[in-house]
């Protein structure tokens, strides 16, 4: 549940975002982060907040693309100015390779997700955007990961997410697979009962708990 901290932060943020004031944002984070909120509550509650209006802004045609980008390129510059303040001293030892679906561009969720992991001491290895299956295949055979994590945005991917973990399963029918992102919302997750080992996991803090537990 957002407090009203949370939500004039993340109106402030908006509007520092609309207006592409790169330092304003980075100062609002801070802020925001100074008053001990944690990062799982920045990313919820501040940065996707603001993001998901601009994507509202962007689809009722009230911003250009221009802005839309800008946006985006501000956040995901923030968050790798946070990174050394995620960073662990000392990894636990377990691995997850993170990546979005085939064909998928959004990659700020499936960033916030590898810092979830690397908060819990996880060693993350984030390849963002999709790219094709038969390559990851390839990196999951190199890296031999505890987890597979993959983010899917827009639902006219659904179909490239099913195939994927169909071939994923093949290989590895032992591997944890983790799913997550706003298009699943639209879909209902019954497809995942032929996928024992995959979980559908909403948001960060279903996240946290599967990490916990893990
Ligand atoms: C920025 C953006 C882009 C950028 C992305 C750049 C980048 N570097 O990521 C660009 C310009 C590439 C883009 C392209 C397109 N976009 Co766009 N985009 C957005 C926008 C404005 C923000 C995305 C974002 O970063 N959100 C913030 C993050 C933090 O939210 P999130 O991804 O949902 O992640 C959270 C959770 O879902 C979860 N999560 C996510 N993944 C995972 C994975 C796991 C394992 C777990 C546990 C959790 C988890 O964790 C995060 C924190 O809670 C959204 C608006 C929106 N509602 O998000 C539209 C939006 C996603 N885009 C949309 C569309 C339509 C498109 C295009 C088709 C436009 C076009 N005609 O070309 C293309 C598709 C390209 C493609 N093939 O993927 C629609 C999707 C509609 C739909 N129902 O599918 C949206 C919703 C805009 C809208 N309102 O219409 N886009």
């Amino acid at each position: 549940m957002s407090t009203l901290v949370e939500y004039e932060s993340s109106e402030r943020y908006l509007k520092s975002l609309l207006e592409g004031r790169r330092s304003e944002c980075s100062s609002i984070v801070k802020d925001y982060l100074a008053e001990k909120h944690s990062f799982n509550e920045l990313y919820e509650n501040v940065l996707k907040i603001a993001l998901y209006e601009v994507g509202r802004l962007w689809e009722y045609n009230k911003i250009t693309v221009a802005a839309e980008h800008l946006a985006t390129a501000i956040t995901e510059g923030i968050l790798n100015e946070l990174y050394p303040y995620i960073i662990p001293n000392k990894y636990n030892g377990k691995k997850v390779v993170l990546t979005c679906v085939d064909k998928e561009e959004h990659q700020v969720g499936i960033k916030m997700v590898a810092d979830v992991f690397e908060l819990n001491k996880w060693e993350s290895f984030l390849l963002g955007r999709g790219f094709p299956t038969v390559e990851l295949i390839k990196f999951i055979d190199k890296i031999k990961p505890d987890v597979l994590a993959i983010s899917l945005s827009v639902y006219f991917n659904f179909g490239n997410l099913k195939r994927m973990l169909t071939d994923i399963n093949s290989i590895y029918p032992m591997l944890p697979i983790i799913v997550g992102g706003q298009a699943l919302l639209h879909f209902s997750t019954s497809f995942l009962d032929e996928f024992p080992t995959v979980t559908y996991l909403t948001d960060l803090q279903q996240l946290e708990d599967f990490i916990l537990k893990f």
